[in-house]
């Protein structure tokens, strides 16, 4: 069910069998675990998202762009007022933290927990294991490279190790392995599945992020399993597999990049399934694109419709969370059209995000403020 292609070009696509829907854990019976693994966020003025989430036992959160952090002044307080978790969009990425095989560079990382830790934000690794942004000394492409299928083994596992042993402590949410199924079900043939001869490295990140880190939440975060279909069914019948075979797997992250040219998934009915593994779910990497106006206002939307199904979408998305226990976090992937991928990617598309350009909120964070406001006496306390 192809939904909405990912841009082959930035990003990649993937997944497996068809599963069942045998979900038995009962909401009551999550309850407890998941409370205590969401501390209470303390410190957020009255009204910001954070405080509000903190009122349900959220966690609310954006991927933070490390290089604006202290240089931009309006970007760093919102950074640090309005979210109790943030995710580095790309400071810990393969080829940013191994730019050369064996010479690390951890300041973008480093930067980003330091800020989390001063404003009592958790935060979400995000990534270790990915096909894409890799150092080219390891692969041009994430699908060929000149080492062997032995060495390839040894260098995951010692990319895995070592970065979850750098941040360790730090992290609240690991994103282990990200991506790793097509839109069609099938496994994504890149170079770890070659060098494995299939999904064994999935299991094998998985224990070795354990291994260095035992307390961090270990997710594997996917795009498209939002909805239901192909992809989504392979990887609920994947991650039920893990769980029945003990690998150490907390949660599922639904990437959440939404089009209003598609209809909106079935996303409550996705999380919870998952959830019913015995599993936290989180939804990651939260923007709404809509189709836009002309260069130069790439972030302004088309029309008043396009305007309107953006604020439904985005209410959706966290009714949906909302509605589901087990979920844990709720992260937008970035605070201003600014600095949004979507435009770069999706041509004639973009305004995806809670902020606009000059940095004013838009409609749309009001909505999640009111929803976030109303929910404050729901289920979700307990
Ligand atoms: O937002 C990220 C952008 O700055 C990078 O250029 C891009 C490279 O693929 O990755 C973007 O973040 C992606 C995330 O790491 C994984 N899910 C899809 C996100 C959007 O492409």
């Amino acid at each position: 069910m192809l939904r909405r292609s990912l841009a082959a070009a930035a990003v990649g696509v993937g997944a497996l069998v068809a599963g069942s829907t045998a979900g038995l854990a009962p909401a009551t019976a999550a309850a407890p675990a998941v409370q205590s693994h969401t501390p209470r966020a303390k410190g957020f003025p009255a009204g910001s998202l954070a405080a509000l989430a903190d009122g349900v036992r959220l966690r609310v959160g954006a991927a933070i762009n490390t290089d604006l952090l202290g240089t931009d002044a309006t970007y760093t307080a919102l950074a640090g007022s309005e979210f109790s978790t943030v995710t580095p969009e790309n400071s810990m990425k393969w080829e940013v933290v191994e730019p050369q095989q064996g010479t690390y560079d951890w300041s973008g990382g480093d930067k980003l927990v330091a800020f989390a830790q001063a404003h009592n934000q958790l935060v979400r690794g995000h990534n270790l294991v990915w096909h894409s942004q890799l150092p080219k000394w390891l692969t041009p492409d994430g699908v060929t490279t000149t080492f062997t299928n032995d060495q390839v083994k040894a260098i995951l596992k010692k990319h895995v190790i070592d970065e979850a042993t750098h941040f360790k402590g730090k992290i609240w949410q690991w994103d282990v392995v990200n991506e790793a199924f097509n839109d069609d079900g099938t496994p994504r043939q890149d170079i770890w599945y070659k060098a494995w001869g299939g999904l064994g490295y999935i299991a094998d990140a998985f224990r070795w992020a354990h291994q260095a880190d035992s307390k961090a939440l270990l997710f594997y975060n996917d795009y498209n399993i939002e909805y239901t279909g192909p992809k989504s069914n392979a990887e609920y019948a994947f991650i039920k597999g893990l769980k029945q075979s003990g690998v150490p797997i907390d949660g599922v992250g639904f990437q959440t990049h939404l089009d209003t040219q598609y209809g909106f998934p079935d996303l409550k009915n996705n999380l919870q399934r998952f959830a019913d593994l015995g599993l936290k779910v989180a939804e990651t990497e939260v923007d709404v694109r809509t189709f836009t106006k002309p260069a130069p206002d790439v972030n302004v939307p088309a029309s008043g419709l396009a305007q309107a199904a953006q604020e439904a979408y985005w209410m959706k998305t966290l009714q949906a969370c909302l509605a589901v226990r087990p979920c844990i976090s709720y992260t937008a992937w970035g605070i201003s059209d600014k600095n949004s991928w979507v435009p770069g990617v999706f041509a004639g598309e973009g305004a995806a995000l809670l902020w606009d350009e000059g940095y004013q909120p838009k409609p749309q964070f009001t909505d999640l403020q009111d929803l976030l406001a109303l929910s404050q006496d729901g289920r979700r306390h307990g």
